[in-house]
């Protein structure tokens, strides 16, 4: 990928999308385009044709889709598993038809991998187990789009990559307490509570352990492994380090100078216990690679001006 490419970004303005358009900017790539939804329907081929067909990227980040935390998997199956799907294969049948030539890096989710898991996950594990029941349709969907990227490079040459990130968090995430995911969702309940002195409750029994990176430094990677990478073998992105959701809580209370005794709603699910990922494969590809803290990322979230006004309005 060479500073003037011509880059497009499908999901360029979420959470991780953003990051992306951010970090390439700040490495002097000027040639970036990221349609918004209103501008590109993925659901519609049409429009994915037209976009490919006058634009012709060199490069292209696939980080588009339907995303949610537990909760907001859990009420939506059909849904994740209908739109995350035609996505995928909307793009990379128009990619085919169009003998697009451009280099696709597809993000999956660790939220794939069997529900049961030695840790930390290496990729190997990709389909091998039962998957957890909350997010059954975004992993089936995401998992069948990692299997797309393979075939259509099979089959049709394309240059199709993909990545498996851990659960994310940074700038421009959303805060939807009931469909967001935990690591917003904690940083805006705790933020809630600072200011209005109101009880904090979190979901299950705090027990469950994640991990957390900053979308920046998942960003960071994905632009490494676009530039370095071409193989149909998928590589997780994660900081190969977690804490349960009761650590979080202790880490904000701390970060944030609460005091507070938390309330934990049991009639919310756990999901899966841990899934940490193995980081070796992408550190023997990127051996610089070096997230920041939970610690870190949160300050740049609370000390940010604009961020702080999307968390509490
Ligand atoms: O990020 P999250 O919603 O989804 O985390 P997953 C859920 C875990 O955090 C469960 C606990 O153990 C919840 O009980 N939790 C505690 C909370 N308090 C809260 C809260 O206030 N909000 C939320 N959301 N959770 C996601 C997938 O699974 O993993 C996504 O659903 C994606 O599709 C992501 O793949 C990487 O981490 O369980």
């Amino acid at each position: 990928m060479e500073k003037d490419s011509k880059i497009l970004i499908l999901g360029g303005n979420g959470l991780l999308g953003s990051a992306i358009n951010r970090e390439l900017k700040k490495h002097n790539y000027q040639n970036i385009l990221s349609p918004r939804s209103k501008e590109v329907n993925l659901l519609n081929k049409n429009s994915i044709d037209n976009l490919l067909k006058s634009e012709k990227p060199d490069n292209l980040f696939m980080v588009a889709g339907l995303v949610g935390g537990i909760m907001g998997n859990k009420k939506r199956q059909a849904d994740f598993l209908y739109q995350n799907s035609i996505m995928i294969l909307n793009l990379l049948e128009s990619a085919k038809e169009n003998s697009l030539g451009s280099k696709i890096l597809y993000t999956g989710s660790s939220c794939i991998y069997p529900k049961i898991n030695p840790q930390p996950i290496k990729e190997e594990r990709f389909m091998k187990g039962e998957l957890e029941e909350t997010n059954k349709g975004y992993a089936v969907a995401k998992g069948m789009g990692i299997v797309a990227c393979q075939l259509y490079r099979e089959q049709y040459g394309i240059d199709a990559n993909c990545a498996m990130p851990t659960n994310l968090y940074g700038l421009k995430d959303t805060y939807d307490l009931e469909n967001g995911h935990m690591i917003p969702g904690l940083i805006k309940k705790f933020l809630l509570a600072k200011r209005d002195g109101t009880d904090i409750t979190l979901w299950g029994t705090g027990n469950p352990r994640r991990e957390a990176l900053y979308s920046e430094d998942c960003a960071d990677a994905l632009i490494y492994l676009m530039k370095n990478y071409s193989s149909p073998e998928i590589v997780n992105i994660g900081t190969g380090f977690d804490y349960s959701i009761k650590e979080f809580a202790e880490i904000l209370k701390k970060e944030l100078k609460i005091n507070i005794n938390l309330k934990w709603d049991l009639s919310k699910p756990d999901g899966t216990f841990e899934k940490r990922t193995d980081i070796s494969r992408l550190k023997n590809i990127y051996p610089e690679f070096s997230p920041r803290s939970f610690e870190k990322g949160l300050s740049e979230i609370i000390n940010n001006k604009d961020e702080l006004k999307r968390i509490l309005g």
